[in-house]
């Protein structure tokens, strides 16, 4: 079968009649205004979605160079193919098919720094955005400040030239665009982390403060990191989706990505020099992106994380399995009427909740709980431990979310209630066993304890607050004796 690439594409068109929407702009003339750190599936069904909508409205400004700050993979995936790929839509019922251009470059960042800093000090580009996932800003989670003992930024603060991490990257970048005489780019996180342009900025200012305190004023003064929030549902790319992408498209597709129909974007508008015009297509620029984002982190994957960890002791897969068990179901939706929508400000919490379940029941997703659960010591804090905080302040309760962190503990076993053992991948997967199982199962009060001391994950307040503690020991109790279902019935009813 032939691979997808400029050459073939014309080819594909004509034979799909209409059936797989294909970039009909020049490609040649595009020109490198965005680059983007962490080009892993998200960004691509994302943010190049809604920018490859500007490209062919004709402002062919915000090309968007690729860089992988890790692996070669992805790179050595599209590099043949032109870097086009394809976006697969999956609505439960029937797929559409999107192949986008708007990828000009993939670069391998540990191959080649000096190339990335090179797009970075363009004079053409204007945003440098990113979706590293949360341990790829180097922070405290409980604190949110930077890690200056993190390898990657110890090494960054040592070896300037060649960058290891995406804030090594930004600093560098902007002090070569300042030395040069030239504005600095906007820098846009696009990831799940709580006011992420605002955590951007203080990162990024803390690591400048000890590489020049006049850099750092600078930024400070012209430097743009507005908060976005992000919403759509990428699941990992499986040899099934390829096959499935290439059967529609005659030709072979080395990274597809899939996703759901539903997509929002929304982005404060202040930027440090121009942006494409993505409202065109469909996000949403606002003054103040928290009270979306704050409610998207909280509720969507709050849920997310609740499924993922009782669902998967529970022995399920898939987040459309998870959620069609009764009692999951029922669990997911007190906790978020109940525990999550008081403290937050977003207009129509009730049917954004629905709408949720509606999402989450796409079984053409194939979803699988173990991406979600992923990284929990990153994800909590704004998942779950922000709406425990708000409510032991306002007297809302915590039941369900006291219950969906002793899950977690449990989960932190590694053995799921039907046996069946599975790898906890988490920067402190170690850390957090040990604390789960170092006492016997007949003492939940100090495995609570152990977890609860972990200072980057739960600060120190939470471990003086006795009745949540309390709860949470009760249910960890509940759960070792009865399970996760019957337990969480009770907690429910
Ligand atoms: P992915 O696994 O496809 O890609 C992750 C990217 O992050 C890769 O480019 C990888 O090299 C990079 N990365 C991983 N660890 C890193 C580190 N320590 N430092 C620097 N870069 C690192 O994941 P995907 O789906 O692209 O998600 C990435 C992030 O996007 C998520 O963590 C989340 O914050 C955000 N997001 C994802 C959504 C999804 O449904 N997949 C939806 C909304 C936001
Ligand atoms: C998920 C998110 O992997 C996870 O932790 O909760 O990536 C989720 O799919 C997105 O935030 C949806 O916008």
């Amino acid at each position: 079968m032939m691979r997808l690439n400029n050459d073939s594409m014309a080819s594909l068109a004509a034979r799909a009649a209409g059936e797989i929407s294909v970039p009909a702009y020049r490609r040649a003339s595009l020109e490198a205004g965005i680059v983007h750190l962490g080009l892993g599936a998200f960004h691509r069904a994302h943010q190049a979605v809604y920018t490859e909508h500007v490209l062919r409205a004709g402002d062919h400004r915000w090309g968007i160079v690729g860089v992988s700050l890790r692996r070669a993979d992805t790179s050595q995936a599209l590099a043949p193919q032109d870097n086009l790929y394809t976006v697969d839509v999956r609505d439960g019922a029937t797929d559409s098919f999107q192949v986008i251009g708007a990828l000009i470059t993939s670069l391998v960042a540990p191959q080649s720094p000096a190339a990335v800093l090179e797009a970075m000090t363009d004079p053409h580009c204007h945003i440098v955005s990113l979706t590293i996932t949360e341990k790829g800003y180097c922070r405290n989670p409980a604190s949110g400040t930077l890690q200056f003992d993190h390898p990657d930024i110890a090494h960054d603060l040592v070896d300037a030239a060649a960058p290891r991490s995406a804030i090594g990257f930004v600093v560098r970048a902007l002090a070569q665009r300042r030395a040069g005489g030239l504005r600095p780019f906007t820098v846009l996180s696009c990831d799940n982390l709580p006011s992420n342009g605002d955590t951007m900025r203080s990162l990024t200012l803390a690591f400048a403060r000890e590489v020049d305190v006049a850099l750092a004023g600078w930024i400070e003064r012209e430097g743009a990191f507005p908060n976005t929030m992000v919403d759509r549902i990428v699941p990992f790319t499986t040899d099934a989706d390829r096959l499935r992408v290439a059967a529609q498209l005659g030709a072979d597709d080395a990274w597809p990505v899939m996703t759901e129909p539903f997509s929002q974007w929304v982005i404060e508008d202040r930027f440090a020099g121009p942006r494409p015009a993505w409202e065109r297509a469909g996000a949403t620029l606002v003054d103040d992106a928290r009270p979306y984002e704050q409610a998207k982190l909280r509720m969507l994957n709050g849920a997310h994380s609740a499924l993922a960890y009782l669902g998967s002791l529970i022995g399920y897969d898939t987040v459309d399995q998870a959620i069609a068990a009764p009692a999951m179901l029922n669990f997911v939706e007190s906790m978020l009427r109940d525990e999550v929508e008081p403290s937050l400000s977003r207009p129509a919490l009730a049917s954004y909740r629905a709408e949720l379940f509606t999402r989450f029941r796409n079984a053409a997703l194939d979803h699988r709980l173990h991406q979600i659960a992923t990284d929990g010591s990153q994800k909590l804090p704004q998942r779950w431990l922000e709406s425990v905080r708000a409510n032991l302040k306002s007297g809302a309760p915590t039941e369900r979310l006291a219950f969906a962190l002793a899950g977690w503990i449990v989960y932190l076993g590694g053995r799921d209630e039907t046996g069946r053992a599975y790898k906890i991948a988490d920067p402190l997967a170690d850390t957090l066993h040990e604390a789960a199982c170092a006492t016997s199962h007949a003492d939940a009060s100090a495995a609570v304890q152990a977890v609860f001391a972990i200072e980057s994950i739960f600060g120190q307040d939470l471990r003086a607050q006795p009745p949540f503690t309390a709860q949470v020991v009760r249910h960890l109790d509940a759960i070792r004796a009865q399970g996760v279902v019957k337990a969480m019935d009770a907690c429910t009813d």
